[in-house]
């Protein structure tokens, strides 16, 4: 005890360190919250966070790529940079999924990692990894390793301004001599220094008058619309839907633009691609004029063929277009901005045929939707647990998806409104960000209620430790309500019908089925509440209870694995695989009529 009170007053003499400078700066960059795990790689900088008391947040997570999750989630709902911290070797490099998450999401991520002690470099020491070699790649646009005290206000400032200005991952390694030396805010002024200061503020980026012209042309003279936004929209939402009315064009959204537009509009086709829709399908296949809106949805083969459709893109980041379909038109630009600027341009389509055309499509899917959520399966149909939360989502709630079947009924059967926020791992696809995700808008945003979608294999492998951080932290978010929905599928599902429907191959149970855990009593077991739903009846009952509930819950439902995530279209050749798989696969039967019942139910008429 004296021990430590000597070594507070100690401290307290003695002048700051240059990890009390590091902290001290990245509070003057005005963000406070840091995600991180600790080490003896980064003690100094621990230290430093304890002694600046409130002036800066401090979570502490189970592992280290839920630190990166959180870091890049907190970039995703905020807007702000997000700040994760691990320890040298190991932990360092327990960050990287997260990290590539962010940088392929464009989410402003600075991580610092600590390093063995400068004398020590070079010399094969325990847990000395080359981190600047490590990082190079994820944190391309800027990595750098201190090796005096003088650099670290302008690494910091570097660092925090890169990962905004270029919506990217940036790394800071800070070797652990370093953190205990004397701070030097100010560097002497002689030759060599560098003399850095703060802040940043996204410029106004719109195309040339005569590139905007060019663009209106192609939209005017086209006769069937057809719009794709994405993530690069999500503050465009006005723009958007004006300029769909006056194209009288329909709207796809890529997975990360799930929350551009509300899905309940007449033109929202929804999602596109693997998880998408008909409607959205049949609308790429037969438009003659593509807008693009800041997206980089992947999959050409969803968008039209190549010179069926002229094409415009709207894109803030210049390497980006013309990448998925030769466009005739790349306007570099903010997307609101840019079409505000391109709106007075646009003449109102009279005809409206395509767009009606477009509509009753809508009209149609939202039918099959409903139609295939009450579908019978065994005990429990997925998508009716997502139609039943659909119309009790609360206004301004913030979702987050993980990768598995749960993406697909999430970019389909739910109804996004004005004022709610969606996201999951759009271009990394990884697994295990929807816990983590969900934690970091709780922390953003403590006020509102948030909901994470995910399968009982992403739970596995992160959910339940990071429900630990929720148990450890709930307490302190004004309004409690985080609920945890699990998929217990007891299959790595999505996969499962990868391997059918694209390889045709059959079920390999070793591989494909995922252990029971009741993750209900789990939840129980750590002090949160937890709800086990086996019977359809129970799906809307247990929702409306999960969504008063005075803490944290985690839904578990029983559902089938044998309704199939098929896209809106099966190619010839994916057919032919997926028969050639029934034949040898042991649920076969079960699936044939999971299969069957989704089919069918796209050819029903439906009476609304
Ligand atoms: C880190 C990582 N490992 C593997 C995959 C491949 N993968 C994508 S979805 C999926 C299955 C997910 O299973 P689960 O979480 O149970 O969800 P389900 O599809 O069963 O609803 C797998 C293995 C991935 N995307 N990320
Ligand atoms: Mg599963």
């Amino acid at each position: 005890m004296l021990g430590e009170a000597f070594q507070r007053l100690h401290r307290h003499i003695m002048a700051k360190t240059t990890s009390d400078h590091l902290i001290e700066r990245i509070r003057e960059w005005g963000l406070k919250r840091i995600y991180g795990f600790p080490g003896d790689g980064i003690n100094g900088i621990v230290g430093a966070i304890d002694r600046a008391g409130k002036a800066i947040e401090y979570v502490q997570v189970r592992h280290e790529e839920m630190a990166a999750f959180m870091a890049c989630a907190h970039y995703k709902f905020t807007g702000e940079v997000g700040i994760c911290l691990a320890t040298s070797g190991p932990g360092a490099i327990h960050l990287l999924n997260g990290l590539y998450d962010a940088k392929m999401d464009h989410a402003g991520v600075v991580a610092i990692v600590g390093q063995q002690s400068r004398a020590a470099l070079g010399g094969n020491y325990q847990q000395e990894v080359d981190l600047i070699s490590l990082f190079k790649d994820v944190a391309d646009h800027f990595v750098a390793m201190a090796s005096s005290p003088a650099q670290i206000r302008h690494l910091v400032d570097r660092a925090i301004r890169i990962a905004a200005a270029e919506r990217t991952v940036t790394c800071i390694i800070v070797p652990n001599d370093l953190q205990e030396l004397e701070a030097m805010p100010v560097p002497p002024r002689k030759h060599g220094t560098i003399h850095s200061g703060l802040g940043w503020s996204s410029p106004r980026v719109i195309p040339q008058p005569s590139d905007l012209h060019r663009a209106a042309d192609v939209l005017n003279s086209g006769k069937k619309v057809a719009m794709l936004v994405g993530a690069g929209a999500l503050r465009a939402a006005d723009e958007v839907i004006e300029v769909a009315e006056i194209l009288g064009a329909g709207v796809s959204k890529a997975l990360l633009g799930k929350a551009v537009i509300p899905d309940d509009l007449p033109f929202c086709c929804g999602p596109i691609g693997l998880l998408g829709s008909k409607p959205s399908w049949e609308m790429m296949t037969e438009c003659d004029t593509l807008l693009m809106v800041g997206s980089s949805f992947p999959y050409s083969e969803f968008l039209p063929e190549e010179g069926q459709a002229r094409g415009v893109q709207i894109e803030l980041d210049p390497r980006m277009v013309s990448i998925r379909y030769p466009m005739e038109v790349n306007l570099i630009g903010d997307s609101a901005e840019t079409l505000r600027a391109l709106i007075p341009l646009l003449e109102r389509k009279a005809d409206r045929s395509w767009r009606k055309t477009i509509e009753t499509n809508i009209t149609e899917w939202w039918k099959v939707l409903e139609a295939r959520a009450m579908n019978e399966a065994n005990p429990i149909n997925p998508q009716r647990v997502f139609w039943e939360l659909s119309k009790r989502l609360p206004d301004r709630c913030i979702l987050a998806a993980d990768s598995g079947s749960s993406a697909n009924w999430f970019a389909r059967d739910l109804k996004v409104r004005r004022g709610m926020m969606a996201s999951l791992s759009g271009n990394l696809a990884t697994m295990g960000p929807g816990v983590p995700y969900a934690v970091a808008a709780k922390f953003a945003f403590p006020d509102r209620v948030v909901i994470a979608l995910v399968g009982d294999g992403a739970m596995l492998m992160n959910g339940i430790n990071c429900l630990i951080t929720i148990a450890q932290e709930w307490k302190q978010w004004s309004d409690p309500r985080l609920i945890v929905m699990v998929l217990a599928n007891r299959d790595l599902n999505q996969v499962t019908w990868e391997q059918r429907v694209m390889a045709g191959d059959p079920k390999f149970k070793t591989s494909q089925v995922v252990p029971d855990f009741g993750f209900a009593r789990y939840a129980e077991l750590i002090g949160l509440q937890g709800i086990r739903v086996e019977k359809p009846g129970d799906i809307g009952p247990a929702w409306d209870q999960a969504l008063t509930a005075t803490r944290p819950v985690v839904y578990e439902v029983l559902t089938d694995p044998e309704v199939p995530t098929l896209p809106p279209h099966i190619s010839f050749d994916q057919a032919i695989k997926f028969s050639n798989s029934l034949i040898r696969d042991s649920s076969a039967p079960a699936m044939i009529r999971g299969a069957f019942k989704e089919a069918v139910e796209s050819f029903l008429p439906h009476k609304g």
